[in-house]
């Protein structure tokens, strides 16, 4: 049995919907973020030295960080929603799977972190903005080009970068003026197993 230890509101709502998509069984585990810090609780500490989520555990092996997660179950269900045959679009999948993390989320998790803060942060938050639309626009790119990240079909790629553009929405306006990302974001959220995995992981405010 796969064990998904899940933060509410969190990026691990991905994994959940990976498992849907695949149809592999899963149980959640469900953990509250603290109300004033919205850190994760210290009983997540003992799944995972990091205490973050998500983290899986699946026959005896612990595993940790979405993408090596996403690796693993796709490994798991024998390459399925894993990169495409096609080399050029096998490139694109590897690419998007390392950018959603890598690249998309750090300048948006930055300007959550400085809205936070008083008097400097407003300032600050202003010099994110054109990075991030430089990321925004790239992807707008990229989907006004082929239907899925990785090409006509859609892979763990597309599942990764759910996150960071459901977050994009609500700190970046990402779909202000980008109609091929709002388009995007509403076929995910009307696939089945994207509604499955939300009833599963409980509250969500991206979606
Ligand atoms: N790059 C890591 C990031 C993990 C991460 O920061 N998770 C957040 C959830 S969005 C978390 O657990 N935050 C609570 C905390 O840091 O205490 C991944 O994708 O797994």
């Amino acid at each position: 049995m796969i064990i998904v230890h899940h933060l509410e509101n969190s990026r691990s709502q991905r994994v959940l919907w990976l498992l849907e998509e695949l149809g592999l069984r899963y149980e959640v585990k469900r953990y509250q973020r603290n109300k004033t810090t919205m850190l994760a609780p210290p009983e997540l500490k003992r799944i995972h030295p990091l205490g973050k989520s998500p983290v899986i555990e699946h026959d005896a092996r612990v595993v940790a960080e979405t993408g090596a997660i996403v690796e693993y179950l796709v490994e798991h269900a024998d390459g399925r929603l894993g990169a495409p045959a096609h080399r050029d679009d096998a490139l694109r999948y590897r690419h998007f799977l390392h950018y959603a993390e890598g690249s998309l989320m750090p300048p948006l998790l930055l300007k959550l972190v400085l809205s936070r803060v008083p008097l400097f942060g407003k300032a600050a938050q202003k010099k994110i903005k054109p990075m991030i639309d430089v990321h925004l626009d790239y992807v707008e790119a990229e989907l006004g080009a082929r239907s899925w990240f990785a090409g006509s079909e859609m892979t763990a790629a597309d599942i990764m970068m759910s996150f960071p553009l459901e977050a994009a929405v609500a700190r970046a306006g990402a779909t202000e003026g980008r109609p091929h990302i709002a388009a995007w974001l509403q076929k995910i959220h009307a696939r089945p197993a994207y509604q499955a995995a939300l009833a599963a992981g409980g509250p969500y405010a991206y979606a």
